[in-house]
């Protein structure tokens, strides 16, 4: 008998209920009319005499201890379910504050050129990454041995016929000219790929915009006002434009653009090199053969285009130094435009 107290004593010190149902099970189980502890009332009755003071003083302690047992761990998990019950009915109480992400600075300065140009009537247009030799290259008056069809500096998924991941944004104007008569005015954001050796200033994905103009009686006047707009409404009012000539073998002629600096205010400082000017884009107006090429009459049509890197426009913008940066996703580097819209 000795042996069974100490057996039930010990359950009751190592029970260790989930919910206030087990406990209320054990209590039944150990203290209940039918309980263990009862058989154990039972079978001390006909215990000798001269082991009933011992083994009443042990009853009674394991009585003790499994009431006290019982009523701490009823309180104890009836207080766990009020604090829990008292947590969903505050409505009170503050939300927890989601923390916000904020926009990349490539897309930042994406949608404020996208901004600029659609205040000018400009409509975005969108194309696919991958393109055939047509939409890159064919329509937009590359010659059949122009380095850029190289393997060297363009991507091929597949040779014959050639698909490949296109190296400029132009191939979005092709298809725009494709199912749209003149007047066309669209501008043109995208991914581009180019087989570069990864640096400071190069990656093999960038970014470009790039916008196209075309109707009766559009001249190199009408570009170089376009781009004097864009120039002030993203560097401010302050900024001059200037235009140096250039090649390139969708357009002629072509011209590289130039903007006053606007760290120096054109005195020249370190991030112009001392010469007071920055190069943002290439422009031109399109070549009678690109318009020929896409089904445009260049007797009766003519038209401008210009392109940009939009990564090194925010290098400029915001004087980030490594182009790196705008790939590697560290949070150290993007929350510096949280506040940025
Ligand atoms: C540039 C520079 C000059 C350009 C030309 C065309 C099209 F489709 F009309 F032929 N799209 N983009 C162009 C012209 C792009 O980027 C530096």
């Amino acid at each position: 008998m000795k042996a069974k107290i100490e057996e039930l004593l010990a359950r009751v010190e190592q029970f260790a209920p989930r919910s206030a149902a087990e406990v209320e099970e054990f209590r039944i189980r150990i203290l209940g009319k039918k309980g263990e502890l009862n058989a154990l009332m039972e079978e001390f009755k006909s215990v000798a005499p001269e082991y009933k003071r011992e083994l009443g003083q042990r009853i009674n302690a394991l009585k003790n201890a499994a009431t006290e047992r019982v009523n701490a761990l009823k309180e104890q998990l009836q207080n766990a379910a009020s604090a829990a019950a008292a947590r969903i009915e505050d409505k009170s109480r503050p939300g927890s504050a989601e923390p916000l992400g904020s926009r990349h600075p490539i897309s930042l300065v994406r949608n404020e050129i996208v901004d600029i140009f659609a205040r000018l009537g400009y409509t975005v247009a969108d194309g696919p990454e991958i393109e055939d030799d047509w939409h890159v290259f064919s329509a937009l008056n590359f010659p059949p041995e122009h380095p850029a069809r190289d393997m060297q500096d363009t991507f091929f998924i597949e040779k014959n016929p050639d698909i490949l991941l296109r190296t400029h944004t132009s191939s979005i104007q092709v298809r725009t000219m494709e199912h749209q008569k003149p007047p066309i005015r669209v501008i043109c954001p995208g991914r581009v790929f180019r087989n570069e050796a990864i640096s400071y200033r190069a990656h093999c994905i960038f970014h470009q915009i790039e916008g196209l103009y075309i109707d009766e009686g559009v001249s190199f006047a009408d570009l170089k006002q376009s781009l004097l707009y864009f120039a002030k409404e993203l560097f401010g009012e302050k900024t001059a434009i200037r235009l140096r000539p250039s090649y390139f073998p969708f357009t002629e002629p072509s011209a590289e653009v130039d903007v006053s600096c606007s760290l120096c205010g054109g005195k020249g400082c370190n991030v112009c090199k001392g010469t007071g000017w920055l190069e943002i884009m290439g422009c031109g107006m399109v070549d009678p053969n690109v318009l020929e090429a896409n089904g445009i009459d260049s007797k009766k049509y003519s038209g401008f285009a210009f392109g940009m890197g939009v990564e090194r426009i925010s290098m400029l913008k915001y004087g980030v130094k490594d182009l790196r940066l705008y790939f590697e996703n560290d949070v150290r580097f993007l929350h510096q435009f949280d506040s940025a819209l």
